[in-house]
């Protein structure tokens, strides 16, 4: 589509630079030590059972991806991206959507899908490769796992344009990397976004490193936050490991995008503390020492020692957290333990209403190759 067929239905006039700068300071909370402090324009509208949910999330959440880890080791799934040291960045900005918002998520989100009523074991099976997800995105309203580099950031945007034309009441949300600001989809999407004033926030979780390259080699930009202004939304920036800061932030580019005023763009600074996938080796590009600085900086003991101050923690609520947690691993397993791979020939399936001719020929040629590997297995 060109911007041009399908013009925007509000040209707003020019915008002052000075209102779209992130502030000089990341948006913090809670500090490292757990305790509060208020941060003027981001008011936090949160009940104790807001708070005890935001942190029922994170340890669910890590607790989810560590099985996930271990079904990867037990040769279950080929490959699992873990979410560790991320819980907050992903949990907050989350927690700001309604039902009827949307969430497009790269590989990294199963937080994230936690907080959208999404079966972690469903999702997995896209790390198995027996099938994208077993999930439904309709009823969750979060869409499939995105492998390639940055390209939900294009869905994303797509579908809240969509929205704002057909004058639907529904936000959209999309995680990306630090290393996928580097790519034309998110830069595409974004400048769509912006343009059409669409109700879309691009949420970045800067772990700090797109696989072994460090965020030095990835952009020459003060910020990614500043890369906001080259569109003409508002750049948000936070503590990423300080999920009262991750939320705080989101609700008000939610509560902005609703009012229809447009996308934001918000960087939240976090660390992946695993691997970035099981197939990884961190120690050949990261030192123990940075490793052992940003553990102290962990989103879930600070959160705790913030709960605890307020007495929003008791021995009965983590008794509670650490039953569903296992109920969600027991199911995962059940799910994902030697589920039967799909047909290979469904690599076809879902892609052209009127499929080019060559299409036949690959289709031919994949036959043939599982056929010859059939004879040579027998
Ligand atoms: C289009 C595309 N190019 C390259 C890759 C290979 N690749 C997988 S993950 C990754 C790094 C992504 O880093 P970032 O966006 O910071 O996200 P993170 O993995 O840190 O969450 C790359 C280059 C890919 N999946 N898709």
């Amino acid at each position: 589509m060109s911007a041009a067929s399908n013009p925007p239905q509000s040209v707003p006039g020019p915008v002052d630079p000075n209102t779209l700068l992130p502030p000089d300071e990341p948006v913090q909370l809670l500090d490292d030590q757990g305790t509060l402090h208020e941060v003027e324009g981001f008011p936090l509208d949160l009940k104790d059972e807001d708070f005890r949910n935001l942190y029922r999330y994170m340890v669910l959440a890590r607790r989810v991806d560590k099985q996930a880890i271990n079904l990867q080791r037990q040769g279950q799934l080929g490959v699992y991206a873990s979410l560790l040291g991320q819980e907050a960045a992903q949990i907050g900005g989350a927690y700001a959507l309604d039902e009827q918002d949307w969430v497009f998520p790269s590989y990294r989100e199963m937080g994230a899908a936690l907080v959208r009523g999404v079966d972690p074991g469903k999702v997995l099976h896209l790390f198995r490769g027996t099938w994208l997800s077993n999930h439904d995105p309709m009823a969750t309203h979060f869409g499939l796992l995105s492998i390639p580099i940055g390209t939900q950031a294009l869905h994303a945007a797509g579908f809240a344009m969509g929205a704002k034309f057909d004058g639907k009441d529904l936000v959209v949300m999309t995680y990306f990397g630090d290393g996928a600001t580097s790519e034309g989809d998110p830069h595409e999407a974004m400048n769509f976004a912006a343009v059409y004033d669409a109700p879309c926030i691009f949420f970045v979780q800067n772990n700090q490193y797109a696989i072994s390259v460090p965020l030095s080699k990835q952009t020459r930009a003060p910020t990614i936050a500043h890369k906001a202004v080259g569109y003409g939304m508002p750049g948000f920036r936070c503590d990423g490991n300080d999920v009262l800061a991750t939320y705080a932030v989101a609700r008000q580019a939610v509560d902005r995008a609703r009012r229809g005023e447009g996308p934001s763009l918000i960087e939240a600074l976090t660390y992946r503390m695993e691997a970035h996938t099981t197939a990884d080796d961190p120690t050949r590009y990261r030192t123990p020492e940075e490793l052992e600085e940003w553990k102290r900086r962990d989103p879930i003991a600070r959160f705790e020692t913030f709960l605890e101050a307020e007495g929003l923690l008791d021995d009965d609520f983590r008794a509670q957290i650490d039953e569903e947690a296992r109920g969600y691993a027991a199911r995962m397993r059940e799910e994902i333990y030697d589920a039967p791979h799909g047909d290979p020939m469904e690599l076809f399936e879902h892609v052209y209403v009127d499929p080019p001719a060559s299409y036949e020929e690959q289709k031919a040629m994949l036959r043939r190759e599982i056929a010859s590997n059939q004879e040579g297995g027998s």
